[in-house]
């Protein structure tokens, strides 16, 4: 049991576990995995596809000739070991070019550069098949507020983002479109910095319904917030596009540690937030074995997410048919509203009617509703003594 395979969807992105290690105090303590090699070892740990940025495959430097040489070998790979490339996006944030910004870089040439190096992308990811196109604006951000730019920005961004959506339409790529929030790191402050900023943002945007969110767990803790409470938000709009599973300790720098590693919990409410919801996208994990490891801790740092994935699916499964669970549910439930249709749907006589009637406020305010007894059961279930 919990072996993936990929009928589970679990992928994993090339920079992930071709991680090496570098951080900002120290270069890289692992050896480079080709793509081909990556391919062939997440395949046989039974996951589904792989994601990539443009330039976790090609070069930024790389010629026509070499170009075409590096996407037919990983397509080659690809077919060889069964694996789908589902999402692809742009590296936006690598180069110096893009130091102050890319989409919403104060320089125009940049900006333009940055819808260039994009359309080249998405070109890149049509002809590997992907579906989803991400955006994470690493540099979209500012450390100098100083520069005036925050209205102008936001303008930078729809504009660039309108563009591309049409670029994919004209092209009939038919993406869908994942706006993936972060608060902060590598910018002292991202614009969009949470999933309630992207939704927001995407309802400005000329093709709305062609853009989603990618929550990242690691990215709403940064910001102190609760990754199942954003993930539910986005379900309910129906933009939950993608997601990047991984975990991180709150208040910390980005530590993209393995699922489930730090906040179990959070973890578990993620997992059955996507299963109860019908979420039939890509489970992927966005994280990256400790800087400690060699390449035997990447595979065990891979395997463990995916293993972690399906452990709190089956608990979820356990907690769903846990009858004192269920129990304790219903009593945290009260249906009965005592006032009929009243509440339920507004006409003036229901108001009416709502407005005459006579609450027990004393005992509204002295039920307990039996949360701590409903935690405890879960928690006694997670620790796997129910
Ligand atoms: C950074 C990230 C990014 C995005 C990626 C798009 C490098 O914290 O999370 O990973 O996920 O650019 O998928
Ligand atoms: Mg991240
Ligand atoms: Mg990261
Ligand atoms: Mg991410």
């Amino acid at each position: 049991p919990y072996t993936p395979t990929p009928d589970d969807r679990f992928t994993f992105g090339l920079w992930t576990v071709g991680n090496v290690g570098r951080d900002p105090f120290g270069g890289p303590t692992r050896e480079p995995l080709s793509a081909p090699y990556i391919v062939q070892k997440l395949a046989e740990l039974g996951v589904y596809g792989v994601n990539l940025h443009d330039n976790d495959l090609v070069p930024i430097d790389a010629t026509a000739a070499e170009r075409d040489r590096i996407v037919r070998e990983f397509k080659q790979a690809l077919s060889d070991h069964g694996l789908k490339v589902p999402m692809a996006t742009t590296n936006l944030f690598g180069d110096p070019a893009f130091k102050d910004g890319a989409f919403t870089s104060a320089d125009a040439r940049v900006r333009a550069y940055a819808l260039q190096k994009t359309m080249a992308s998405m070109d890149l990811g049509a002809e590997l098949g992907a579906e989803t196109y991400v955006f994470w604006g690493g540099r979209e951000g500012t450390e100098v507020d100083g520069s005036g730019k925050l209205l102008d920005a936001l303008g930078w961004f729809r504009d660039s983002l309108n563009y591309l959506a049409e670029y994919s339409e004209s092209q009939g790529y038919g993406y869908r479109f994942a706006l993936e929030p972060k608060p902060n790191e590598p910018r002292g402050d991202i614009f969009l910095p949470t999933v309630g900023s992207a939704l927001g943002f995407i309802a400005t945007l000329a093709r709305p319904e062609l853009f989603g969110v990618n929550p990242e767990f690691a990215h709403e803790t940064m910001a102190g917030l609760s990754f199942p409470h954003a993930i539910a938000q986005a379900i309910d709009a129906g933009k939950l596009f993608h997601i990047d599973l991984n975990d991180q300790k709150m208040g910390r720098f980005d530590q993209d540690l393995r699922f489930g590693a730090e906040n179990p919990k959070g973890a578990f409410f993620t997992v059955k937030l996507l299963e109860d919801s019908g979420y039939t996208g890509m489970r992927h994990f966005d994280a990256h074995a400790l800087r400690t490891e060699d390449e035997a801790g990447v595979w065990a740092f891979a395997r463990g997410c995916m293993r972690t994935y399906l452990i709190l699916k089956e608990k979820a499964r356990q907690w769903d048919e846990d009858a004192e669970i269920q129990a304790a549910l219903q009593a945290y439930r009260v249906q009965d509203a005592g006032v009929g249709e009243a509440a339920t749907r507004f006409s003036p006589e229901n108001a009416a009617a709502l407005k005459a009637h006579a609450f027990d406020r004393v005992a509204l305010g002295a039920r307990g509703p039996g949360l701590e007894q409903l935690d405890q059961l879960t928690m006694e279930l997670l620790l796997g003594v129910r």
